[in-house]
């Protein structure tokens, strides 16, 4: 499927604010920004973060030929739970405080949505990030629209409930580039990562810079804890 088939055919969740389902949208009708729209339509989103043994954060480059936000760099994999996949990956959460770190929120859609994407987007054999490796996070609300590419008139944006994802794995996991997708990838530690976002000519993902601002620094911090899942921020139901 090309980028402009995709933006036709995956139906994504549309929520409210608290993440109440609504129901399905196209990725078109959710990403549009007009003047009816001006913040695009509420969606599910995940954002995975991947980490390998030496707490190497893997950060990737989008390519080119995407339509919202191309050739910024971002954490490793980002997308949409979709309707009528298998296995299931929509997540039926009853509307909370959307700021919550809560425990009680289901995520395994979300998890099955990663698996997917991971392997779509960079290759990573399903099963070599297993879905009992993810630990969710929190969820992170946001809106932006791509004026970095097109302006401020821009047609497109987000506007996501992002579910953020954390799995680290034994050293590097080997991942082949979906062209259509990924640019370029690195492993970058948190001293590169920090210098990286003070030189000049390098775009970020507005998402990214948002949980890394946000949250980002504190979790990987405490990557040890969220990992053995012994920290309050990643208690999971499953
Ligand atoms: C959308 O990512 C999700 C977030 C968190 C921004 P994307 O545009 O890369 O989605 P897709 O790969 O499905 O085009
Ligand atoms: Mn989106």
């Amino acid at each position: 499927m090309t980028q402009e088939d995709m933006m036709m055919k995956d139906m994504l969740i549309r929520t409210g604010n608290d993440d109440s389902i609504v129901g399905p949208a196209s990725k078109f009708e959710a990403h549009t920004f007009s003047d009816e729209t001006p913040r695009g339509a509420v969606h599910r989103a995940f954002s995975v973060f991947l980490f390998n043994s030496n707490n190497e954060m893997l950060i990737t480059k989008r390519a080119s030929t995407k339509i919202t936000f191309p050739n910024v760099w971002t954490n490793a994999c980002c997308s949409h739970p979709l309707y009528s996949q298998t296995p299931e990956e929509v997540d039926q959460n009853s509307p909370q405080d959307i700021a919550s770190r809560s425990g009680k929120i289901e995520s395994s859609g979300a998890k099955h949505a990663a698996i997917r994407k991971l392997d779509h987007e960079l290759g990573v054999v399903p099963g070599s990030v297993p879905h009992s490796s993810f630990r969710f996070l929190t969820r992170f609300h946001y809106w932006a629209s791509d004026t970095v590419t097109y302006g401020a008139e821009a047609p497109w944006g987000e506007h996501e409930i992002d579910y953020i994802l954390f799995s680290r794995q034994q050293g590097d996991v080997p991942l082949t580039l979906n062209p259509e997708e990924v640019g370029e990838v690195m492993w970058v530690d948190q001293a590169k990562l920090r210098s990286m976002f003070e030189e000049k000519d390098l775009l970020w993902s507005p998402w990214f810079q948002g949980i890394m601002k946000l949250k980002g620094w504190e979790f990987w911090d405490n990557l040890d804890a969220i990992i053995e899942g012994k920290s309050e921020g990643c208690k999971d139901t499953e």
